[in-house]
């Protein structure tokens, strides 16, 4: 929270020019320009293609078009990952998500995937005097296993760095359906303690599998287990009534924790982590956006969130923080329509294409898996561009610590602060990619997808997952597409991919089945 006195700040040439008023203190805050404050604005499941300023044309967002036009849009920016547990872990931790073999979508009752003797980005920012804050989705876990909800659960993003933590535990199609502030479950009556498990329902509690009589959201695939508010879930809950939020208004509610701890924390330097819960499912977009999209509820949801990100823009302006603050904008992985429940993604996706022109999707080794919207923004300090540099959020760790200048890295993570900042166009020169525990390596423009057993095509998401019997390389420069496999034309280079792949990936490569190159 906010220590100390409110200062009125002025810059050097607005404070030359004031006429000397004798009898008036005016107070000056020397502002450290070596620690701006820092936004990481993250969405869950949005696509490349997703939002206008990338070419949507079906959908219009443009709060977000106003970071991305005014900023950097990076073209070739990516999550970790294709699933949001091991690319959130990649952003926060800079480490590659497949060094933790717990870094997997996770249950809502998970132990933490973080070692509390880990670095993080919030941690290393506090140990340099910043406030840090996570608001939204966490989904990284929480506690060390047989969470107790009624009591403080922890280790979980307080103990990771983060001062103040206002989160949803794991997704919102996953119990508990709760908020859950600095480790306790808000608005929990004791009276009323919640029960969570992820093996068996309590007794008595309807589900979405035996009661369809009680949903107002039918589920497709998964989410059958308990009901909350008429949506079937992932996992089964009981109790906590009064704690149990309206999905309706979680976008509100941390929108409105966002400006609430913005403001509470504006003489800095603060570390903010918004990660909003829109377009995951179950879409839930409020009253007020119902219908404004035309594609049904992600579109809603969508535009939802880009009204958020514009409320939020305009307190960082209010409060006079806008020159002060990198505001880096994404996504933690893909996009999918159907994941899991009967919401009209797929009915009425009209001609919109939530990949832009990219493969696959969520869960794909595919481009569209990891490739994602990624802006950097400054006022006054980044000016606007496109980059064409290939970026990961993995690099944010180490690129943060160069701005902020402390020494901290992991390896994995490089620093591009200056591709960041718009000063270069040289960024990764290579990149393992993740999808469900399976990689991939991208050098340059090229793409090399090892062999992977399993379906070519998820039949229920119906997204292509990059599995195939055979290597596949692809040039992206002029093949963005994936649509020419050029192992045969390419072996050399092939071959180059191929060592280059096993020499970062070691032994976690003994997984893949090695077929003979021909
Ligand atoms: C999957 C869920 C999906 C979504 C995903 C996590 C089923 C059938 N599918 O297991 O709906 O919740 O996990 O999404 O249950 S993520 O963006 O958090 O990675
Ligand atoms: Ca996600």
């Amino acid at each position: 929270m906010a220590k100390g006195p409110v200062f009125i700040v002025y810059g050097s040439i607005v404070l030359s020019t004031l006429p000397v008023i004798s009898c008036t203190k005016v107070e000056k805050k020397t502002v450290d320009k070596t620690k701006p404050n820092i936004v990481v604005i993250y969405l869950d499941d949005l696509g490349y293609g997703d939002i206008s300023a990338y070419g949507a044309i079906g959908i219009k967002t443009p709060n977000i078009d106003a970071l991305a036009n005014g900023g950097i849009r990076f073209t070739d920016g990516h999550a970790t990952s294709a699933t949001c547990t091991p690319s959130r872990y990649g952003i926060l931790t800079g480490v590659y998500p497949w060094r933790n073999e717990n870094a997997k979508i996770l249950p809502g009752s998970a132990p933490l995937i973080i070692d509390t003797a880990q670095v993080t980005i919030p941690k290393m920012l506090k140990k340099n005097g910043y406030q840090t804050a996570v608001i939204g989705k966490w989904h990284l876990g929480l506690g060390i296993g047989d969470i107790d909800w009624n009591k403080r659960i922890a280790p979980g993003p307080n103990e990771v760095g983060f001062d103040y933590s206002y989160i949803l535990a794991a997704t919102q199609d996953r119990v508990p359906t709760v908020f859950i502030d600095n480790g306790y479950v808000d608005n929990l009556d004791s009276k009323d303690p919640i029960e969570v498990s992820y093996e068996r329902n309590f007794e008595g509690e309807p589900t979405g599998k035996d009661n369809p009589e009680l949903l107002t959201m039918k589920w497709h695939h998964g989410h059958n287990n308990s009901i909350v508010n008429g949506i079937p879930r992932i996992g089964f809950m009981k109790g906590g009534q009064s704690a149990r939020w309206s999905d309706v208004d979680i976008a509100y509610h941390f929108l409105d924790k966002a400006k609430t701890w913005v403001k509470a924390n504006k003489n800095g330097p603060f570390f903010l982590y918004y990660a909003l819960n829109e377009p995951h499912v179950p879409r839930t977009p409020n009253q007020r956006f119902v219908g404004l999209s035309g594609m049904g509820p992600r579109g809603d949801a969508i535009l939802e969130a880009d009204w958020c990100i514009g409320e939020f823009m305009k307190t960082l302006n209010e409060e006079g923080l806008i020159e002060n603050t990198l505001i880096v904008f994404s996504s933690d992985n893909g996009p999918v329509l159907n994941d899991g429940y009967y919401d009209d993604a797929v009915e009425k996706l009209g001609n919109h294409r939530p990949t832009g022109p990219l493969r696959g999707g969520k869960y794909s080794l595919f481009e569209a898996g990891t490739r994602v919207p990624f802006v950097t923004y400054w006022k006054g300090k980044i000016k606007p561009n496109v980059s064409d540099a290939m970026v990961c959020q993995l690099d944010l760790l180490a690129s943060i610590a160069k701005l902020v200048r402390v020494e901290e890295n992991t390896g994995d993570s490089q620093d591009l602060l200056d591709v960041f900042m718009g000063k270069s166009n040289k960024g990764r020169e290579s990149l393992i990619l993740e999808a469900t525990s399976r990689t991939a390596l991208r050098k340059g423009d090229w793409i090399m997808i090892p062999p992977y057993k399993g379906p070519a095509i998820n039949k229920e998401t119906n997204i292509e997952l990059g599995n195939s019997e055979g290597y596949q390389l692809f040039n992206l420069k002029v093949d963005i597409g994936q649509q020419n496999n050029l192992t045969k034309s390419n072996p050399e280079k092939l071959k180059e991919m191929i060592n280059d792949f096993v020499k970062i990936r070691g032994e976690g490569y003994s997984k893949i089945e090695k077929l003979e190159l021909h």
